[in-house]
């Protein structure tokens, strides 16, 4: 349980003065209206139809599934989580990536052990940026590497052994609370059993050792990891501890799922938490220790943040333990108001709903000033976005925020609920791919099971605008007119950029330098070019200097885009 030692919460006074009826009937349940595009822009579908146009015909047919010109009123279907064409140039990272490295590795105070060759481990060790405030005395473990270092000789003979002796070996270095153990190809290739290895370990050590079958491989993506992950944290570690009762003493108890702390994000969240006096009970995964994520079903809400990678988790804890869940989005300081809101109103305790409305009064009068003046300077102009499986969602009300419209943006790895919304999902077909992954057996425990709200409340709750264990996605959130891409590859994001002629890109390491050739500055939004935090009212103002500084920088004016000097264009 995180709280910032300096918090002083709102004064009685300003609590008092506010008026409940009034915030009582904001709107929380419209979609966020998106900045309308401009007028001057290409005809999107004949721009839809240019882009596949020099493909092969199957590729052509099957990369047109993917491409969508965005109506926000009547969502038109898109094709997402299906595999990449072999050949074409993806975004996309494997299991491995989205178990290990998105969800589990943030955890702080578990062993995370690598079973597999050493640069499984080396690429997987503090690429993602999350960062932890671990309290002195307690474990960190997140500055190192563990791993197995599989070599020929364990390919051939088997590495289960390697395995037992790197737990001890671990165990007797750093007595973590826990271990986890990740396989990566090869374990799956010769059969390696690292859950047999996990079992034995647990009973010889007296702590909780547990293995995730996350090979690069499976699935098609790392959305296969973050099933996977989900599932292990849920059967290995939710549940088996509880809350102390003197922290159970606060009824606006909650539990932040999807938030990994990238830049510092979850610490701007936890400082906002705790000025509202809402009690996180645990991150999923960000700045976390094991024993928050194994109290946490004594939270009284899920919050939904990434919807991409945990909602799975909110799935079965709400099977599991009656916790509903509801979307937040802290990414824009728009949307960070209204994801306050969301919360109280769930309480709907009108001393929670005064205290968030002060504390949103008094941080946005510290953002409006940047934000009228940084959005003098960019509003207006057009922005893409091609990043994982929510931040292409969030990240357009940062924009909004500023008055930049976006023009193009699409996931990596999505599924089409994270499109189109949850309402798609009794529509979506499971292929092969998707049947690989597990889907756990969930039943209400025995004990444990406690609805938070009633079925009747629920109701009230939705028809006042509050949707429970619902998400919207994000066409229904971007301009009509807008363009749409699924999984997108590396050739027809230049023709985008080429088209569209955007003033700032937002994807990742994979394609920046590429993009900044052409005369285009790219913000990475996994790893935030080492910048942060952006989320809450403090990110946004990080964020608005910072899009300010690259959109408005002379230099890109020296370059000359590689299509100024060619003769072929799909414009
Ligand atoms: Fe969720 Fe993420 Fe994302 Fe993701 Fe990721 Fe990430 Fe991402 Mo990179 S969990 S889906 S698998 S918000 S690592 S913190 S930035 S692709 S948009």
């Amino acid at each position: 349980m995180k709280k910032p030692a300096s918090i002083q919460g709102p004064s009685r006074q300003a609590i008092e003065a506010v008026n409940l009826t009034e915030v009582r009937t904001i709107d929380l349940g419209m979609p966020t209206p998106a900045i309308a595009l401009p007028r001057e822009g290409p005809d999107a579908a004949a721009l839809a139809t240019a882009l596949v146009e020099n493909y092969p015909p199957k590729a052509l047919l099957k990369r047109t599934k993917h491409i969508r010109v965005n109506d926000p009123v009547v969502i038109p279907q898109i094709e997402a989580n299906s595999r990449t064409i072999p050949g074409m140039i993806s975004q996309r990272g494997c299991c491995y990536a989205g178990c290990k490295g998105v969800v589990l590795g943030p955890i702080t105070d578990v062993v995370h052990i690598v079973h597999g060759p050493v640069g499984c481990s080396y690429y997987a060790w503090m690429t993602r940026r999350s960062q932890a405030d671990v309290p002195e005395g307690e474990g960190n473990f997140l500055n190192y590497a563990f791993t197995t270092d599989m070599t020929e000789n364990e390919i051939i003979f088997g590495g289960e052994k390697k395995l037992a002796a790197a737990i001890r070996e671990a165990y007797e270095l750093f007595h973590p609370k826990a271990i986890a153990v990740f396989a990566t190809c090869p374990v799956g290739l010769i059969g390696d059993d690292v859950h047999a290895v996990a079992t034995q370990m647990r009973a010889e050590l007296g702590i909780n050792v547990f293995g995730f079958s996350c090979e690069g491989y499976k699935g098609i993506s790392q959305s296969a990891g973050h099933h996977i992950a989900n599932n292990g944290l849920f059967t290995h570690v939710v549940g088996t501890e509880n809350l102390p009762a003197e922290q159970k003493l606060n009824p606006w108890r909650v539990n932040l799922l999807g938030e990994y702390n990238i830049g510092g994000d979850g610490f701007e969240m936890e400082r906002l938490f705790a000025e509202c006096g809402i009690e996180l009970v645990s991150t999923f995964s960000g700045n976390a220790q094991y024993s928050e994520i194994a109290r946490s079903q004594d939270a009284n809400l899920n919050l939904v943040m990434c919807h991409r990678s945990i909602s799975y988790m909110a799935e079965m804890m709400e099977t599991k333990y009656g916790i509903p869940w509801i979307k937040v989005n802290f990414i824009g300081a728009d949307s960070t108001a209204k994801s306050l809101r969301k919360i109280a109103r769930y309480f709907d305790d009108p001393e929670l709903i005064a205290r968030v409305e002060v504390v949103i009064t008094a941080e946005m009068a510290e953002v409006e000033p940047t934000r009228a003046d940084v959005r003098s300077r960019v509003k207006g102009k057009p922005v893409m976005l091609y990043v994982g499986g929510s931040r292409a969602h969030h990240y357009q009300q940062l924009f909004a925020d500023m008055g930049m419209p976006v023009v193009a943006a699409g996931y990596e790895f999505a599924h089409r609920d994270d499109y189109e919304g949850t309402a798609v999902l009794p529509t979506i077909v499971t292929d092969a791919d998707s049947k690989n992954i597990q889907v756990l057996k969930v039943k209400p425990d025995p004990v444990e099971y406690r609805p938070r709200k009633t079925p009747e409340e629920l109701a009230e709750l939705a028809a006042g605008g509050l949707k429970v264990g619902e998400y919207e996605g994000m066409m229904s959130e971007m301009a009509e007119g807008a363009m749409v891409v699924d999984d997108i590859s590396h050739y027809e994001l230049e023709k985008l950029i080429e088209v569209y002629q955007p003033a700032v890109v937002c994807s990742g390491i994979k394609d920046k330098y590429i993009i900044e050739k052409m005369g285009v500055p790219c913000k990475q939004l996994h790893n935030y070019d080492y910048g942060g935090p952006y989320a809450g009212f403090r990110g946004a103002v990080n964020f608005y200097k910072e899009i300010d500084r690259m959109v408005n920088a002379n230099v890109w004016r020296l370059v000359t885009p590689p299509w100024k000097a060619s003769k072929t264009s799909v414009a």
